[in-house]
């Protein structure tokens, strides 16, 4: 797999910004910045080959929208899928939650192009909407999905809060094989991961996950404190949360750790690359 340079994530993410702080100050479901930065990452992926499809939904009376980016060619009887949410609380731009999964999913997909990829399976690519509303636009697609379409996934990759400025390294720990996968990069790294045991049910793969499609995921911590222990191997602030600007107007494009971000993005990459072929 490529190294995903996270000078390129850290574009995307300024661009959310630039659109948050052009739309209110936010990029939330029903709200004008979640569009834009939906228009943004779909002219990236358009440019880049996608097939793209934009799947409406309606929350709380207000119009959502998932963008789906399918990369053409692969046995499209065994679909590889990653995700991340696009839209933010309304407190703020919600740059690590989730513009990091959200920038990094793009960055990869645009890897797959940049690389011109040719995978045994098929590719597809998704930013959900009102995933802070109760994972609303995930739920939709897979409740949309037909019986033969949803038995056609075979994985499901998650990605919501990847650069987290006090980071942990969290791990998935629903399908072995996945969970492996990425355990495997990150030894290779020689940073140490621990599982991912508060958020399911909290993210985008548990409505995959509840009609038992294998699914996995990276997580760098969200309101829970980081301990003494963890502060030992990860570095950072121990008795801090993982984001103290979590849900807060403070989530912006200098509520970052880079090194996560990068990590991250590369272990997204990795991941993609190995699941798909
Ligand atoms: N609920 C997510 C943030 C979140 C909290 N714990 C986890 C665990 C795994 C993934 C995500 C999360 C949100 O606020 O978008
Ligand atoms: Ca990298
Ligand atoms: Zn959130
Ligand atoms: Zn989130
Ligand atoms: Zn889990």
């Amino acid at each position: 797999a490529p190294d995903i340079p996270v000078a390129n994530v850290k574009a995307h993410l300024s661009q959310f910004q630039s659109i948050a702080t052009a739309n209110g100050g936010n990029r939330a479901h029903g709200r004008t910045g979640y569009r834009a930065s939906l228009d943004y990452v779909k002219a990236k992926l358009d440019a880049a080959g996608f097939t793209t499809t934009i799947q409406q939904f309606t929350s709380s009376s207000r119009t959502g929208y998932n963008l789906i980016a399918d990369w053409p060619g692969g046995d499209t009887t065994r679909v590889v899928m990653a995700g991340s949410h696009l839209d933010s609380v309304t407190a703020g731009p919600g740059i690590n939650d989730n513009g990091s999964g959200s920038a990094a999913v793009l960055e990869t997909a645009l890897a797959v192009s940049r690389a011109g990829l040719q995978p045994t399976r098929h590719l597809r690519f998704a930013w959900w909407g009102a995933e802070e509303l109760g994972m609303v636009g995930s739920r939709y697609y897979v409740n949309n999905l037909s019986s033969t379409n949803r038995s056609r996934i075979s994985a499901y990759l998650n990605f919501d809060m990847i650069g987290s400025p006090n980071p942990g390294y969290f791990v998935y720990d629903d399908d072995p094989t996945i969970e492996q996968t990425f355990k495997t990069y990150f030894s290779g790294l020689g940073v140490p991961t621990e599982i991912e045991t508060e958020g399911d049910g909290r993210s985008d793969h548990a409505p995959f996950k509840n009609v038992g499609i294998p699914v996995g995921g990276l997580f760098s911590g969200a309101d829970y404190v980081k301990t003494s222990a963890q502060a030992a191997k990860w570095g950072g602030t121990a008795g801090q949360p993982f984001d103290r600007c979590y849900h807060s107007s403070c989530d912006t494009i200098a509520n970052l750790n880079d090194t996560a971000l990068d990590r991250n993005a590369d272990a997204l990459a990795y991941a993609v690359w190995t699941l798909s072929s």
